[in-house]
This record gives C-alpha cells, sequence and structure tokens, in this order.
C-alpha cells in the first residue's frame, strides 16, 4: 500500500464520518426542534377576581389596608408584608416580606395608555373596571448579563387616566400571594369611598339605638368610672363592600358592624353607607342577629347579597348552622329585602 492508497482511504473515513455526524447532529436538532416541548412558562388560571364579585374577604380576613393617595389606590395585606415607599424614580413602592426582608413586589406607575410587550403569555381581563394584563416574563436580577441566571416573574398591569400600573412579583413560588394582594387593589378618586374613610366614620346602632364614631374600625364607650364597657363596635371581621345602591352611578358601601354590650352576645347589623360627594354618609341598616355568621357580602346589581349562616330551631345561640343567602335593595331609603 502507498502512500497515496494510504491517503485515499483515510479521506474516506473522514468523509464518511463527516457525513455520519451531519446525520446524527442534525436529527438531534431536529428533534430538539421539533419533537422535545418548547421551553414555556404556564400560566396558572387567573384568581384575580372582577370588582362585582370582590375579593374573597374570608381570605383576608384581618389585613390591613395601604393607601396611596399621590397615585390613588389602596390594596389589602396581610400583617407579615411590609411597604417601602421611594421617592420618584425607579419603583414607588416595594412590597416584601417582613421575616427575611424577602422581595415580593415592586410597584411602578409611568405614564403610558399601553401595556408592555415583552410578555411570554398573557391574560386580559379588569381590576376595578379598567383594563389589566397579567403577563409572565423572563427575568434576570442584574442587568441580563449574558451568563446570568433567568427566573421567572409575572407582572399586572392596569390602565388608567393615562397611567399605568405595574406590579411586578419576582418569583412565581409568591404567585397566589401577590394574587391575593392584587385582588384587593382599589383606585381612590376624590368622588370615591375609601375603606380608611368608612373605618372612620358615623354609624347609627340598632343596639345601642345611638350614632357612634368609628376610629379606624373601632368604637368602646366605658361605663362611668370604670374599665368596663358596655358597648363596643368594630367592623365585622373587616366587611366592607363597594357597590352602587343608589342608581347614582357612584359607589356607595355595605359594611357588617358587630355590637357587644359587654356580655357575650356578638350583634351584627348591615349598614348602608351612600357616597355623598365623596363622603360616607349613614343611609340606614338591618339587624342580622346575635352571633349569626357572614361568610360574604356582594353587591350585585344595586342588591346587597350576603352569604350567612344562621340559626335553626335547634342551634345554640353559640353555633348557628343554617347556610342562608339574603338579599337586600334599597326602597325608599330603607332596605327591604328581595327574593
Ligand atoms: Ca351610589
Amino acid at each position: 500500500m502507498n502512500y497515496f492508497q494510504n491517503y485515499q482511504t483515510n479521506w474516506k473515513y473522514i468523509l464518511i464520518i463527516i457525513i455520519l455526524a451531519v446525520i446524527v447532529g442534525g436529527g438531534v436538532l431536529a428533534y430538539q426542534y421539533w419533537w422535545l416541548p418548547k421551553h414555556e412558562i404556564k400560566p396558572p388560571e387567573i384568581t384575580i377576581k372582577n370588582e362585582i364579585a370582590g375579593p374573597d374577604l374570608s381570605e383576608v380576613e384581618g389585613w390591613q389596608i395601604y393607601t396611596n393617595s399621590q397615585y390613588g389606590f389602596e390594596v389589602k395585606y396581610p400583617s407579615d408584608v411590609y411597604f417601602k415607599e421611594f421617592a420618584v424614580q425607579g419603583p414607588i413602592i416595594a412590597i416584601g416580606i417582613k421575616e427575611n426582608n424577602y422581595s415580593l413586589m415592586a410597584v411602578y406607575v409611568d405614564d403610558s395608555t399601553s401595556f408592555g410587550k415583552y410578555c411570554d403569555n398573557q391574560k386580559n381581563f379588569s381590576i376595578d373596571n379598567s383594563p389589566a394584563q397579567k403577563c409572565y416574563f423572563e427575568e434576570c436580577a442584574d442587568f441580563c448579563h449574558e451568563d446570568e441566571q433567568y427566573y421567572n416573574a409575572y407582572s399586572i398591569e392596569i390602565l388608567q387616566n393615562n397611567l399605568r400600573y405595574s406590579f411586578i412579583c419576582s418569583d412565581l413560588s409568591h404567585e397566589s400571594l401577590c394574587d391575593q394582594i392584587l385582588s384587593t387593589f382599589k383606585f381612590i378618586g376624590e368622588e370615591d369611598l375609601t375603606s380608611n374613610e368608612l373605618k372612620n366614620a358615623d354609624y347609627y346602632i340598632f343596639f345601642a339605638n345611638k350614632t357612634i364614631s368609628l376610629q379606624d374600625g373601632n368604637y368602646q364607650e366605658n361605663l362611668p368610672g370604670g374599665t368596663t364597657f358596655w358597648l363596643g363596635v368594630t367592623i365585622y371581621k373587616d366587611k366592607i363592600t363597594f357597590g352602587d345602591i343608589n342608581n347614582d352611578q357612584k359607589d356607595d358601601a355595605a359594611v357588617i358592624l358587630n355590637t357587644t354590650g359587654g356580655g357575650s352576645g356578638q350583634f351584627r347589623e348591615l349598614t348602608l353607607m351612600i357616597n355623598r360627594d365623596g363622603k360616607p354618609l349613614y343611609l340606614t341598616g338591618k339587624e342580622l342577629g346575635d352571633r349569626v355568621i357572614i361568610n360574604s357580602v356582594n353587591i350585585v346589581s344595586g342588591e346587597i347579597i350576603l352569604d350567612m349562616i344562621v340559626h335553626g330551631p335547634n342551634d345554640g345561640l353559640c353555633c348557628p348552622t343554617v347556610k342562608k343567602i339574603i338579599k337586600y335593595k334599597l326602597l325608599n331609603n330603607e332596605l327591604v329585602s328581595v327574593d
């Protein structure tokens, strides 16, 4: 075998190897491209509720209210979450978890009439009657360098009055908490009632036959000279529900109050607070009963719908067991029950 033959044989082998490599390599690429699932972030079902249904307040019982009067909104939040406000540039608020200073959400407000365009996956809906979009995307912590780890994030953007409110939740493992906080989002204009105003308003109480002034959701009246009180009023499980009840296109509020006279009785009343020039004004109310349970309050088409558990004939006062839906509407400035 001479050198030339040897050379030729080597070339054949090399050529065969190259052809095989191209076939195998191409096959692998084609397989990856066509058969392997593409990298995508599956959006879970949106849990944000529209404002007619209202957030499920049974889940956010005892939450506090953050109000931003500069940008006109409020959201509720659990006690283990903190809000940090910033001056102008960058996020206007950082929301974090107290325990480990963990960053949960950043809130930006900028001038825009359209949603951001960088979504991998999106869903449109509405929050407080304004167009909103939930958008999943990849995010990186620090200028997105080549070798940087990307992670999955999502934003909820809300458009109102030429402003875009962006809530960016940078960790999908906290998606349900971010969603839950956002489900309580509400714009507040000068003409709107706010939860804070309702927690500091005057209410007529049937139980005591008098008008009292709540301060931060509480009222307490002590017996003369003593520390024991004879009248205590609070907002029952933070149940404040907004909706138009007197058909003037301005949202009013249904508020459930809990009154006690110092004994074991816990008397629940429904009160209707009318929006009068942007301020809450007591109009009328209904006694609901001692220790009845109010699961939810909704306002739909001008009717207040109470989902309650009331006492059956064999129930002790402590422990009602009978599920009952009661609907009220306003007639001649009185709440009347409707079927
Ligand atoms: Ca109204």
